[in-house]
């Protein structure tokens, strides 16, 4: 039985009417912030569920130094969690702060009806709008906001999530959080400090400057980790606001053991990487199995690495060493007549015309031959690779730098009186590509000069090979 209620004159401006399911118990709704979840629902019938959602536009941190105008539901991004179970029926008191320059409204994913509620909750500064819906079905959905213009809205922060638990509840884990991925869109590039206004351009051209979950750049790091013990069950529920990419969302260091695609009902198992839609969403369950940083991230990788897309599950307890050894060893890995690239194979050389050209060609061939260890400044890397730019050990002895490219060197050599212990390959280099390489190193980063000649190497080659033969 429904009990309809207007009440509410001509002279009152405002006109509030109700239906309530008169034999359904009242409940309010737990809202939470992200990374937290409203508990699981224990109860085993409908309710009429009350949800008061406040839209309220902020200035937040994107990223150290980085301010934002955030449009939010709730005063953060994502907005706040909401949590409802299949069969009830809610009762949507949407309020805008009368500090908001902008109207706004919702649009429920989890809503059947016309605009997911949009058009019922359209609410102008410093008002308050009231609908109702019948959660038909299951799963998890987002919501956001459908003023226009739509992207904007969007883009500035106003997404979140409602999910509706199946009847009979999802079963138990150990820790649930909520993350919500989303790209912005900023005057300024990537780091760009100050108080950064809404790009429209960069939006409608979908390049991003910040791709980040819940709202900031480090929300999920450093301090902010997400928690776990190893030998615990933890839920995710990952949504995507978008506005405009689609999330690769994959944590580095775990298989996720049963995903629940799109938020629905369908359950996959094994999952590596799950594609999140814009408006869309998806639920990972995981065991830990070993202690550590899981590291989250869109795995579109440069998002993660350079746009803020970058979160963190700080995992305590017991290594066990059969699940995962750690390193175990590392040695000099040195193949007989490792070449980078045989000069034998290679189109032959031009031969040098004069020193300087020598020097010049020499430059081609130590920029794809030497700089990846040696570094193009010649300063090699500490403890690594040692330099180059005057080195005292290359500067002393002419013949013994040629042996050093031509045969390579192992073990212990100490350049300007730091110690390395490593090992050069021999690259199979050419007797003319040696003399251009060296002639260029004795000639730049303020090195003191000289050329070696191709008959030097030569001759070092010959007594090389006489050496060897003798033994
Ligand atoms: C794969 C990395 C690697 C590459 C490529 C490489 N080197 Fe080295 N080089 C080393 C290491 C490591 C040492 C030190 C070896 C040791 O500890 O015994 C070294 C030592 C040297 C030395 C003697 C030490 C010094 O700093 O004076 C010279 C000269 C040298 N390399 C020149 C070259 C030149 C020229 C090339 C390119 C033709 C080259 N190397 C390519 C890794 C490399
Ligand atoms: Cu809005």
């Amino acid at each position: 039985m429904r009990k309809c209620i207007t009440i509410g004159t001509f002279t009152l401006l405002a006109i509030i009417s109700y239906c309530v399911s008169a034999e359904l118990p009242i409940e309010q709704a737990l809202l939470t912030d992200a990374p937290m979840v409203p508990p699981a629902i224990t109860r085993t019938t409908s309710a009429h569920v009350v949800v008061n959602l406040e839209t309220k536009e902020v200035v937040n941190r994107m990223a150290d130094g980085v301010d934002y105008t955030f449009w939010t539901f709730g005063g953060s991004v994502p907005g706040k969690f909401i949590r409802i179970r299949e069969g009830d029926e809610v009762e949507f008191h949407l309020s805008n702060h009368p500090s908001s320059k902008m109207p706004h409204n919702i649009d429920l994913h989890a809503v059947t009806g016309p605009g997911g509620g949009a058009a019922a909750s359209f609410t102008a500064p410093g008002h308050s709008s009231q609908f109702s819906f019948k959660a038909l079905h299951s799963g998890l959905y987002v919501y956001h906001c459908a003023t226009a213009p739509v992207g904007m809205h969007i883009a500035n922060g106003m997404y979140g999530m409602i999910f509706v638990e199946p009847v009979g509840g999802l079963p138990k884990v150990d820790r649930e959080y909520y993350i919500m991925q989303g790209d912005f869109y900023t005057k300024g590039g990537y780091g760009e400090t100050g108080l950064q206004p809404f790009d429209m351009a960069k939006a409608i051209k979908e390049q991003p400057d910040y791709v980040v979950f819940n709202g900031s750049v480090g929300s999920l790091t450093g301090d902010n980790s997400l928690k776990a013990n190893v030998g615990e069950t933890i839920r995710l529920f990952v949504g995507n606001g978008g506005p405009n990419l689609v999330s690769s969302f994959h944590v580095i260091g775990e298989i996720f053991d049963n995903v629940i695609e799109e938020g629905g009902t369908a359950m996959n198992h094994n999952v590596e990487t799950q594609l999140i839609p814009a408006g869309g969403d998806t639920i990972v369950e995981f065991k830990t199995e070993y202690p550590g940083n899981l590291i989250l991230v869109d795995h579109s990788i440069f998002r993660a690495f350079n746009k803020g897309a970058l979160g963190m599950i700080k995992v305590s307890g017991e290594a066990d060493k059969d699940i995962y050894s750690g390193k175990q060893s590392d040695t000099v890995y040195l193949p007989e007549g490792a070449a980078v690239q045989s000069m034998e194979e290679a189109p032959q050389p031009v031969l040098a015309k004069n020193d300087n050209d020598r020097v010049a060609q020499g430059k081609r061939i130590f920029d794809q031959n030497c700089a990846a260890c040696h570094q193009l400044n010649g300063e090699g890397i500490p403890a690594a690779f040692p330099p180059l730019a005057k080195s005292d050990y290359l500067l002393k002895d002419k013949n013994r730098a040629i042996g050093v490219i031509m045969n390579g060197l192992q073990g212990k050599v100490e350049v300007n009186g730091k110690v390395f212990v490593g090992a050069m390959p021999s690259l199979g280099l050419s007797d003319e590509h040696i003399a251009n390489v060296l002639s260029y190193v004795l000639n730049t980063w303020g090195n003191k000069g000289g050329f070696v000649q191709p008959a030097d190497v030569t001759k070092m080659r010959a007594s090389n090979t006489a050496t060897k033969s003798a033994h």
